[in-house]
């Protein structure tokens, strides 16, 4: 008998979507399949980020993808997701990549730009000539941003910003940073020239996840700017996090791919290796675990799914997308951990993917909001107790001494 379901949709996935939205996917599917999936295993064996493989990304339109005009693609939202999910089968540090140009440095320039800022950064970012990054962690202000204790100082039409930045994705090579930081008015954001004199990033290593990519501390040591280079529509906490609702939304989409390799690779090895003169997926253990794989992976692509029609239609609320990013990485990273119980010892080596998948998930659940952060944006929208003190800003104050 053959097999009736080879991938893992099981449920017609695809006449939910449009023939633009197959189409997409298809395009960025292929691209991973032939540039990212025969060099990644060596990147991360050697914690390399392939910067060969910015200029050709921008050619096919991944950054800034769901944005309009600037030279940008202007995909939907689910457009957009689904690219994601195919850039995240490849690697989290892929999608990672085009997460922080896209939705956390041209999404900010975007919303919150003035109209020169627009026009001087995004075209050139959308073809991947302009690389940012986006740093509003810190090294005692994570989960709580509202901590945060970089200072933006102003003198008449200068300013001068002061303070240290952790866990910023591709600082060291970026050309410039969205730098959130505390004012007399509350928080804004800055663009700085990462060539500005007292701007330093320093990549963080060695690490056990996200190793084909790149994460810096950055300090700013009186770092001089003028008020064109603050975004004048961002005032307070409320515009980063705006920013965070569009990386979170690609996380919850990308994630799927991650699973999906995983199964995929867990599938194919089963029904080849044989033990006990059968094919491993011929036992019953076998065959529920690759069956709770299934069923989780097609809810989380529905999830997935109906997050980006709510999103296109302009419907959507950040407590929903914390549901799509909370579900889906807990779902991948579960998944990923159970491929790799399937290939044995074998499942150890870099030769197979749900390893490197899983690892890099324990990153994923802890950036753009760990699970517990999500869990409580969760428990608050359903019971209306915040479990954590909001309005930090307000209460600690944002005074510039
Ligand atoms: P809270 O009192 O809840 O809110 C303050 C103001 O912000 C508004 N707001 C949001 N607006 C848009 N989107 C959201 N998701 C929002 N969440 C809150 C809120 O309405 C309020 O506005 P207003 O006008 O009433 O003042 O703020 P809080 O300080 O109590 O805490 C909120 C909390 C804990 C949920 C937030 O701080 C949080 O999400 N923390 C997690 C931090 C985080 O996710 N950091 C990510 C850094 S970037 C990163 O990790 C990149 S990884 C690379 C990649 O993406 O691949
Ligand atoms: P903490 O906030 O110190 O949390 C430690 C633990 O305590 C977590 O388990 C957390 O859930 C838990 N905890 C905290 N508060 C509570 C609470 N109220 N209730 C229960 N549990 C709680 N940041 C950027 O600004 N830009 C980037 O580009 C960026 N990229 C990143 C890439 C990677 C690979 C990583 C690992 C991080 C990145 N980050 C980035 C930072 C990331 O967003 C933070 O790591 C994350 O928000 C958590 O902050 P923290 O690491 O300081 O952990």
């Amino acid at each position: 008998m053959a097999i009736k379901f080879k991938g893992v949709d099981f449920i017609e996935f695809d006449t939910l979507l449009t023939d633009d939205e197959r189409l997409v996917r298809d395009n960025t599917r292929k691209f991973i399949e032939e540039n990212i999936v025969p060099i990644i295993e060596l990147c991360n064996r050697e914690g390399r980020f392939p910067k060969e493989l910015i200029a050709p990304m921008g050619e096919l339109g991944f950054y800034g993808a769901s944005l309009e005009g600037y030279g940008c693609a202007g995909m939907s939202a689910v457009e957009y997701g689904l690219m994601t999910q195919e850039l995240e089968r490849g690697d989290s540090g892929v999608r990672s990549f085009v997460s922080v140009q896209s939705g956390l440095c041209m999404y900010p320039i975007y919303a919150f730009g003035s109209e020169e800022q627009k026009e001087k950064y995004l075209p050139k970012m959308a073809k991947g000539e302009i690389l940012g990054c986006f740093g509003l962690t810190e090294p005692d202000a994570g989960s709580d941003p509202a901590g945060m204790q970089t200072i933006a100082r102003r003198d008449g039409e200068q300013w001068t910003i002061s303070g240290t930045k952790r866990w910023i994705g591709l600082a060291s090579i970026a050309d410039i940073a969205v730098i959130w930081a505390k004012t007399d008015e509350g928080v804004r954001g800055f663009l700085v020239p990462t060539s500005a004199p007292g701007f330093t990033a320093t990549p963080i290593q060695p690490k056990l996840a996200m190793r084909a990519s790149i994460q810096c501390e950055i300090h700013l040591d009186n770092v001089r700017l003028t008020e064109a280079d603050r975004l004048p529509l961002a005032t307070g906490l409320t515009a980063p996090l705006t920013c965070l609702d569009e990386a979170r939304y690609g996380i919850l989409w990308g994630v799927v791919g991650a699973a999906r390799d995983s199964y995929q690779v867990a599938l194919d090895y089963t029904l080849n290796r044989h033990q006990f003169n059968r094919p491993i997926a011929s036992f019953q253990i076998a065959q529920q675990k690759l069956v709770n794989m299934v069923l989780e992976i097609n809810k989380g692509l529905l999830v997935a799914l109906h997050t980006g029609r709510l999103k296109d239609a302009g419907m959507l609320r950040p407590e929903q997308i914390s549901f799509g990013k909370l579900n889906n990485v807990r779902m991948a990273i579960d998944i990923a951990r159970e491929a790799r119980t399937m290939l044995g010892g074998n499942g150890i080596t870099l030769d197979y993917s749900p390893m490197r998948h899983a690892n890099n998930l324990e990153a994923v659940r802890t950036y753009e909001g760990t699970d517990e952060i999500h869990t409580l944006i969760i428990g608050r929208a359903i019971t209306d107790l915040p479990a954590f003190e909001s309005g930090t800003v307000a209460r600690r104050g944002c005074q510039v001494t």
